[in-house]
């Protein structure tokens, strides 16, 4: 039976604390989509770990991390990831497994990635610059390269050079990338990627019927979905439930509980719609406390108030069993909060969250305003022991989406976490 863990909003809601916490005692984390793009911090003992690609179950013994078919993997990037486990004395033999039929970002893509940021101008993504979106272009347009595909030295090379003249001609000069290197650290990634790749198909499929307690990772968030999010501004995957079985091809039957990850505010980082956005001082004061940067990118995230409606609105898509409530210790400070509660245009509330962006440009958003509760809750385990005003915060957002509040995070290590 597995456990699914999804961003809520536009993404570093903290989805790497939960799965770290859950994944004591599980025999198989995986990822089932996105790439290096995503920056997932853990706390433990003290100390921080940041993975990428890596599922966020890597830190506790005995549990195997399946990097699952629909992910695209930076072969460069899950070598350092190795290496920066390694280096902490973190013992990851034979628990780490790529499935085949993962999809392989090339230095080729990261490079058009670039160029096509330059090429949209004002109207850029804000990607991460990891080659995400050209990896999931050339995986669906049928010319990309996956895993499988390394062991064969000819039939790699030749698409490779095949991918690279395609761009080549479309960016000429402009496209300034070495295949030769390229090629040739895939001679060596040829033999030492190889005890690490499996066949995930019979590896599910024997884990599901041996009802193996698995726990899956989301990367990304609900609004960065290809076909749910704030299309274009999103990445190049199905970052929601649907990219689950599709990346995993887990039986839908078998999910025992999907958790929506929540931040207490929002944030998200690059660009497009974020209609809760506060750029003022409270959206400084939400950057600063709550320390929000970039995990994969160092930039500062974009921050606002809790949004409601695109709670709402991932909850209708993701169908959550419960929420991990994230972070409400970074607003023990403030006099009051306010929520996001309904937009409206031309008069009228919306009755959902809407696709279309120049409604998203031109509308009203409305506000519930709260109390704050001014007292430190940072590393409280008990809810109890939460202010009044804290658990009001905590009771609105429950009944606002009509799901149950199961975790509140307290503060960044995993044992400052109140679980209900
Ligand atoms: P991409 O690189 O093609 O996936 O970018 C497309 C959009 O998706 C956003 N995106 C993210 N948003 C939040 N967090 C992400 N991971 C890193 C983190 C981000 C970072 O954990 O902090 O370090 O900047 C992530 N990955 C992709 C991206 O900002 C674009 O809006
Ligand atoms: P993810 O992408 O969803 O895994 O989230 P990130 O790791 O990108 O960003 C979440 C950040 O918040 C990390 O630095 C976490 O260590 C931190 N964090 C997670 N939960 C909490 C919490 O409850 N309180 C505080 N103060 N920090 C938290
Ligand atoms: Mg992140």
């Amino acid at each position: 039976m597995a456990t699914v863990v999804l961003g809520a909003q536009w993404g570093d809601e903290g989805k790497g604390k939960i799965v770290d916490v859950l994944s004591e005692g599980v025999p198989l984390c995986c990822r089932a989509q996105g790439g290096h793009n995503a920056g997932h911090t853990i706390v433990k003992n003290g100390k921080t770990f940041d993975v990428h690609i890596l599922p966020s179950g890597v830190l506790t013994e005995g549990c195997v991390n399946l990097i699952g078919t629909g992910c695209v993997i930076y072969v460069p990037g899950f070598f350092k990831e190795m290496k920066m486990l390694d280096d902490h004395g973190i013992d990851t033999k034979d628990r780490i497994l790529i499935s085949d039929r993962c999809h392989v970002d090339l230095d080729l893509h990261t490079k058009v990635d670039g160029l096509e940021e330059v090429e949209l101008g004002k109207g850029s993504i804000g990607t991460t610059g990891k080659g995400i979106g050209p990896t999931y272009s050339t995986k669906a347009t049928r010319s990309g390269v996956h895993i499988a595909d390394i062991f064969n030295k000819a039939y790699f090379d030749e698409k490779v050079h095949h991918l690279y003249s395609g761009y080549k001609k479309r960016y000429g000069d402009l496209l300034q990338y070495d295949i030769e290197d390229e090629l040739k650290r895939f001679d060596e990634y040829r033999v030492s990627l190889e005890p690490f790749v499996v066949d995930q198909v019979p590896l599910i499929e024997s884990a599901v019927k041996g009802n193996v307690r698995m726990l899956v990772e989301g990367a990304n968030a609900l609004m960065l979905d290809i076909d749910n999010g704030t299309y274009p501004y999103v990445t190049s995957s199905n970052t929601g439930l649907g990219g689950i079985f599709t990346g995993l091809h887990l039986h839908p039957r078998k999910i025992k509980e999907t958790i929506g990850v929540v931040k207490a505010y929002t944030t998200r980082v690059g660009g497009g719609p974020f209609p809760s956005e506060q750029l003022n001082d409270i959206g400084e004061r939400l950057q600063q406390i709550g320390r929000e940067y970039g995990v994969t990118t160092g930039r500062k995230r974009r921050c606002g108030w809790l949004d409601l409606v695109v709670v709402k609105f991932s909850n209708a898509i993701n169908w959550y069993d419960s929420i991990n409530l994230t972070k409400l210790d970074i607003l023990d400070d403030f006099d009051k909060v306010k929520v996001a509660t309904e937009y409206h245009y031309q008069g009228k509330k919306l009755a959902s969250f809407p696709a279309d962006l120049h409604i998203l440009e031109n509308m009203e958003v409305k506000y519930e305003t709260l109390p704050g509760w001014k007292s430190e809750t940072v590393g409280l385990r008990k809810y109890e022991d939460l202010p009044e005003n804290a658990r009001k915060y905590v009771e609105y957002i429950e009944k606002f989406v009509g799901v149950k509040v199961k975790y509140i995070g307290t503060g960044p290590g995993r044992e400052s976490m109140i679980t209900r």
